[in-house]
């Protein structure tokens, strides 16, 4: 019999991701998407009749409590969340609602329904923030400089809780920073190389961004989807810090992403203080060792081959 998994968050990068590779392991993949207006399936147009896509909110218990009972996953992973660092300042309280309260809702559901589900929480980098040690590994002191990176250190310690208190087999993926040609519009990478694409193509003359020295772990997203899928197929339940172990600045993306197309970058990035932040994260480096030696987790992708082939999706996709 395949076995069953529910994705939350399906329609986003890292969601659509997953779904393949839990198609190829041979899963019945369940996607949770919310009700809007217009569909957000762009992600996973190219597999979407392989998937059964129900219905639901991470701000609705109920809604999650029916999808557990309706379709009686093995695994459930949970991606969904506001994710963008930079409107947790302009909507703080849905970023807890969703981000934080969200894995609440989601555990607990798991524990009425049925408590032998394996879960898996996407945690974040930026819960370390203003880091206390460099490199940062599975016990490097959280200091979140977010309401998104608050929330995430919720998330986390409540997965942590759950575990401990339902012994339900809850890990958590403390992931560092993971990109694609998929990647949304306003995260950095993605709006340099598709900056770069546009300028190259005659179609903008310029790039406006914020705080060129913060330092970054980028890595590619179809690697570290892989971490997630391993975490619960251990005997037990833990929590991970999935990285590369190498950090760059934003300057240093820039450079990178504009000689992919053969421009220089300084003749077009412009400095725009809408970009800069309350309160910034200025170094993130992860330590994966324990991954590694865990589940046997290798990043596949380094930062040069990744930006050039966001740089080259961006340009094809324009050009079509
Ligand atoms: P993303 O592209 O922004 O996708 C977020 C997903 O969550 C979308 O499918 C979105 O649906 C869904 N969603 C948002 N609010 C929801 C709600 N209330 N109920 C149900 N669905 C909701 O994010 P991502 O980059 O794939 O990241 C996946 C997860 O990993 C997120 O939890 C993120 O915080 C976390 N994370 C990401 C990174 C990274 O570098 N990418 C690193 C560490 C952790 P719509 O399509 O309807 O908007
Ligand atoms: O910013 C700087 C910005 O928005 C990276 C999310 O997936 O990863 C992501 O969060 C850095 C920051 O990602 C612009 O100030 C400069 O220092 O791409 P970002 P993020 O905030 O690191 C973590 C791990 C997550 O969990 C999140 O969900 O780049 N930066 N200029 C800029 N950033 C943006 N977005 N736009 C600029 O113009």
């Amino acid at each position: 019999m395949a076995k069953r998994a529910l994705i939350t968050g399906i329609t986003g990068q890292d969601g659509s991701y997953l779904a393949e590779l839990l198609l190829s392991e041979g899963y019945h993949v369940v996607g949770m998407v919310r009700r809007s207006s217009t569909e957000t399936f762009e992600r996973i147009a190219h597999i979407q009749d392989q998937l059964t896509l129900v219905s639901g909110d991470l701000l609705d218990e109920v809604s999650l409590i029916n999808i557990l009972q309706e379709h009686r996953p093995h695994e459930v992973y949970n991606l969904a969340a506001q994710s963008f660092v930079q409107t947790s300042w302009a909507q703080p309280v849905f970023t807890g609602e969703s981000t934080a309260m969200g894995v609440t809702r989601m555990l607990d559901a798991i524990r009425t329904v049925d408590s032998e589900i394996r879960f898996y929480q996407a945690s974040s980098s930026e819960m370390f923030g203003k880091v206390q040690a460099v490199p940062q590994d599975e016990d490097t002191p959280f200091y979140p400089r977010s309401p998104y990176g608050v929330a995430k250190v919720y998330g986390h310690w409540i997965t942590v809780n759950y575990r401990e208190s339902y012994d339900l087999h809850a890990s958590s993926g403390i992931l560092f920073n993971h990109e694609s040609p998929r990647r949304g519009l306003e995260f950095v990478t993605r709006k340099v190389t598709n900056g770069v694409a546009k300028i190259k193509l005659g179609l903008a003359n310029e790039l406006r961004l914020g705080n060129l020295d913060a330092q970054r772990d980028w890595g590619f997203a179809a690697d570290y989807v892989r971490a997630m899928y391993l975490m619960l197929q251990q005997d037990r339940p833990d929590d991970y810090v999935v990285a590369t172990g190498e950090t760059h600045p934003v300057r240093e993306l820039c450079e990178v992403a504009f000689a992919a197309a053969g421009l220089h970058w300084e003749n077009f990035v412009v400095i725009d203080p809408q970009f800069m932040r309350p309160a910034e994260v200025d170094l993130l480096v992860g330590d994966p060792s324990k991954a590694e030696r865990v589940l046997g987790w290798r990043r596949e992708v380094d930062f040069p081959s990744l930006v050039e082939m966001m740089v080259a999706a961006d340009l094809k996709a324009l050009q079509r």
